[in-house]
C-alpha cells in the first residue's frame, strides 16, 4: 500500500483526532465548578480590578493631538505594572463623534481617529500577553444618524429598515404666527441633552425619538432583526478574542410604543421612565441565550434609572441577563436635580453601601465606582484637591473603592490624583451636553453664565475627559502636537505618571500596593461587609470578613486629625497598609491625621 503523503498523513490523523478532540470536549471530564467561597461562586470578573480607558484622551501615538489604539497600546505595562486586570475602553467604533464615539455609525470599524483594525487587534493582543483582559462599550440603545440603518430608515415611510427606529406623527399644536397650523412631538419626552426627545423630518414628515443627542436615533429593540444584528456584532468582536462588555445606557432599550405623556412626576426624573421597559428583561435574558452564555464573558450594564431593588433582576445569577450593574446612587449622592452640586455628605454616602450590603447577596455582584466619564473627578468631588491634601485623600479614596464590596472600577487619571479643571468660559468645554445646555439656559437667559460656568466646574463630564497627564512635557506628553483636542489641565507640571512613578509614596504606587493587598486578601472580594459607625459625619470605618479573617478600613474623610476610638473597643491588631506612613497599631484608639486610611487585620 503506497504510503500516504505527509499531507494524507495529516488530514487522516485529523480526521481521527479532531472529531475526538470536539467529542472529547463533548465527553471531556467537566470543568471542576470551584466551591462556593461564603456562598459567593468565584469567578474571574469578581475578582478583577477593572480600569476604564477614555481613548481620546489616553495617548495620542501620531502627533494629531487626538488619543488612539497604538497609544494605548504604548501604555499597557503602565496598566500592568498599576496591577489592573481588566480594561474598559469606551467606544472605539467608527462615529463622526457627536457624543464622543457614543453615536456609532459602524459598529465593526474602528474610528480612523483611533486606527485601524490591525491596531486593535495589536492592543488585544498586548493586553492578553500582559495577563489582562479587555471588554469593549457596547451602545446599542441607539446608533448614529449617519448609520447606514438610520440613513435608510429616514428615506420613507416603507423602507426596509424603517423600523429599526420610532417613528410617529407630531401632534397638532396651535396656529403660527402665519395662521398656519403648526406640529408638536408626539409627547413631551425630554432628551437628556437638553430639548425635546422628538426630532422632525422633513423627508417624510414625521418625527423620531432620541433620548440623547438628535445624532443619536433610539433603536426600536422590538423589532426582531435589530436584536438580531446587535447579537451578531457582539459575537463579532468576542470571536476577536474581547472578554466582554460594557452596556450603554442598557436599560432604556424596551420602550413603551404608545409613548404616552410624562407626568409631573415622572418628568422630574425622567430616567427613571424611559428605563426598565415592558421587555427589557426579556431582551437582556434573550441577549444572554444567543450570546454571552456562548462566551466565558464579563457584562457590566450602565444602569441607569434601576434602583438597588430592581438590581437582582437583572445581575442575580439565576436571572441569566447580565453579571453586574452600575448604580447611580453613591456617584450622584453630591447631586442636587440633575446638574447642581453640593459637598459630599458622609453618613449618606455611607448608608448606600450598607443598603447595597442588605439588598445584594451572594447572588447578586456589585461594582464600586466613584468616577467615569460622565462624571467629574473623583479627588475634586468626593476628595479635597488643594495641594496639601490631594495626595492623602486621592490615596483614601482608593482605599475606599479597592476595599468595598463589588468589582471596583478605576477611571484614567484618578491613579494620579488628577483633579477637575479650571474651566472659565463656554468656549473651554467640548461637552455636547454642556453646549445644549448653554443653549436651553444661558441663551435663553434662564441662567446668568457665570453662576452655569461656576456650577460645570464641579459637574462637567468634560473634568474628566481632558487629556491625561503623562509627564511636565509640553501638553503633558499626551500629544506632540502644538494642540490637544481638549485642553491638558495646566497642573500636568506637578501632576503626572512620570513623576508619580518614580515616586514611592505617589497615588500610584499606593494604588498599585492597594491592587496587591486585594488580590492578596481575599476578604476583600468575597467578605462580608459591615460599618461600624454608621453615623459618624467625618470617619468611615467598616470591616470585611471571610472565616476567621477579617479586616478593619479607617478612612477619615476631613482635613480635621482626630482620636478616634474604634467602636466595639475593637483592637486595631496588624497594620496591613496606611496612606500617610503610620506605624500606629495594637490599639482601639487611633491618632488619624486628615485624610487618613488605613487597613488592619482585626480579630
Ligand atoms: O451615559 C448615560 C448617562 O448616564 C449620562 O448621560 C448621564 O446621565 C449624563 O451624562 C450626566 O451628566 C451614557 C454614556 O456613558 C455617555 O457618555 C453618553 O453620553 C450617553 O450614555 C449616551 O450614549
Ligand atoms: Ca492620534
Amino acid at each position: 500500500m503506497k504510503t500516504p503523503s505527509l499531507a494524507t498523513s495529516f488530514l487522516l490523523a485529523f480526521a481521527v483526532l479532531a472529531p475526538v478532540s470536539m467529542i472529547q470536549s463533548e465527553t471531556a471530564d467537566p470543568v471542576p465548578v470551584p466551591a462556593l467561597v461564603n456562598g459567593y461562586q468565584p469567578t474571574w470578573w469578581k475578582e478583577a480590578v477593572v480600569y476604564q480607558v477614555y481613548p481620546r484622551s489616553f495617548k495620542d501615538s501620531n502627533g494629531d493631538g487626538i488619543g488612539d489604539i497604538p497609544g494605548i497600546t504604548s501604555k499597557l505595562d503602565y496598566l500592568q505594572h498599576l496591577g489592573v486586570n481588566v480594561i474598559w475602553l469606551s467606544p472605539h467604533y467608527d462615529s463622526p463623534n457627536a457624543d464622543n464615539g457614543y453615536d456609532i455609525r459602524d459598529y465593526r470599524k474602528v474610528m480612523a481617529e483611533f486606527g485601524t483594525m490591525a491596531d486593535f487587534d495589536t492592543m488585544l493582543a498586548g493586553i492578553k500577553q500582559r495577563h489582562m483582559r479587555l471588554i469593549i462599550d457596547l451602545v446599542v440603545n441607539h446608533t448614529s444618524d449617519e448609520h447606514r440603518w438610520f440613513v435608510e430608515s429616514r428615506k420613507s415611510k416603507d423602507n426596509p429598515y424603517r423600523d429599526f427606529y420610532f417613528w410617529r406623527d407630531g401632534k397638532p399644536g396651535p396656529a403660527g404666527p402665519d395662521g398656519k397650523p403648526t406640529l408638536l412631538p408626539p409627547n413631551n419626552d425630554p432628551s437628556f441633552f437638553s430639548g425635546s426627545a422628538w426630532q422632525f423630518d422633513p423627508t417624510t414628515s414625521q418625527y423620531y425619538l432620541h433620548y440623547f443627542a438628535v445624532k443619536q436615533p433610539d433603536l426600536n429593540w422590538d423589532n426582531a432583526k435589530v436584536r438580531e444584528e446587535v447579537y451578531s456584532l457582539m459575537r463579532f468582536w468576542l470571536d476577536k478574542g474581547v472578554d466582554g462588555f460594557r452596556m450603554d445606557v442598557i436599560p432604556l432599550i424596551s420602550k413603551n410604543p404608545a409613548f404616552p405623556d410624562l407626568t409631573p412626576d415622572q418628568l422630574h426624573n425622567y430616567g427613571n421612565a424611559y428605563a426598565n421597559g415592558p421587555h427589557m428583561h426579556e431582551y437582556l435574558q434573550e441577549m444572554n441565550r444567543n450570546v454571552m452564555a456562548k462566551y466565558d464573558v464579563m457584562t457590566v450594564g450602565e444602569a441607569l434609572g434601576i434602583s438597588l431593588e430592581q438590581t437582582p433582576l437583572i445581575v442575580g445569577d439565576d436571572r441569566h441577563e447580565l453579571n453586574m450593574i452600575f448604580n447611580f446612587d453613591a456617584i450622584r449622592s453630591n447631586r442636587v436635580g440633575r446638574d447642581d452640586f453640593k459637598p459630599t455628605d458622609l453618613p449618606t454616602l455611607k448608608a448606600i453601601y450598607t443598603r447595597h450590603a442588605e439588598k445584594l447577596d451572594a447572588h447578586s455582584w456589585d461594582t464600586v465606582f466613584l468616577s467615569n466619564h460622565d462624571n467629574p473627578r473623583i479627588v475634586s468631588t468626593f476628595g479635597d484637591d488643594s495641594p496639601e491634601f490631594r495626595v492623602p485623600s486621592a490615596k483614601l479614596l482608593e482605599t475606599m473603592l479597592l476595599t468595598l464590596r463589588g468589582t471596583p472600577f478605576l477611571y484614567q487619571g484618578d491613579e494620579l490624583g488628577m483633579t477637575n479643571y479650571p474651566f472659565k468660559a463656554i468656549g473651554d468645554f467640548d461637552d455636547i451636553e454642556v453646549k445644549n445646555a448653554y443653549k436651553a439656559n444661558v441663551v435663553t437667559g434662564k441662567i446668568p453664565e457665570d453662576v452655569f460656568i461656576a456650577n460645570l466646574r464641579h459637574t462637567s463630564r468634560d473634568n474628566s475627559r481632558t487629556p491625561m497627564q503623562w509627564d511636565s512635557s509640553a501638553n503633558g506628553g499626551f500629544t506632540t502636537a502644538l494642540k490637544p483636542w481638549l485642553a491638558e489641565n495646566p497642573n500636568y507640571t506637578q501632576i503626572n505618571a512620570a513623576a508619580e512613578v518614580a515616586d514611592p509614596d505617589s497615588v500610584y504606587n499606593y494604588t498599585s500596593k492597594l491592587i496587591a493587598v486585594r488580590r492578596t486578601h481575599q476578604a476583600f472580594v468575597y467578605g462580608d461587609y459591615k460599618d461600624l459607625d454608621p453615623d459618624n459625619k467625618a470617619i468611615f470605618a467598616y470591616t470585611r470578613t471571610l472565616g476567621t479573617e477579617r479586616y478593619l478600613v479607617v478612612l477619615n474623610f476631613s482635613k480635621i486629625p482626630v482620636a478616634y476610638a474604634l467602636p466595639g473597643a475593637l483592637k486595631a491588631e496588624s497594620l496591613i497598609l496606611s496612606n500617610l506612613a503610620t506605624s500606629e497599631q495594637n490599639t482601639s484608639t487611633l491618632h488619624l491625621a486628615g485624610w487618613d486610611a488605613r487597613i488592619y487585620k482585626v480579630q
